[in-house]
């Protein structure tokens, strides 16, 4: 079964910037679908928790140079 997993996102500037971290995020194996909102500053994830975590997630994004965390 699906989850869905909130994080507030920092270091976007650019509409590129959250095109790229979607991109990121639904290259993922476990993800079935992300979606980063720039103005907002957040992503919202939809996958699978037995292939991936939240931290796996956030471990993509800072990868690609910007800050997240788990949304309370
Ligand atoms: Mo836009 Mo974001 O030129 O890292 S892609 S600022």
């Amino acid at each position: 079964s699906l989850e869905k997993a909130e994080f507030s996102i920092s270091g976007m500037t650019c509409a590129a910037c959250s095109a790229r971290i979607e991109k990121g995020l639904n290259k993922l194996e476990g993800v079935s679908k992300a979606t980063v909102n720039l103005a907002l500053e957040t992503g919202s994830v939809e996958y699978s928790p037995s292939v991936i975590t939240p931290q796996d997630m956030i471990k993509r994004i800072e990868k690609l140079g910007y800050g997240a965390n788990v949304k309370a």
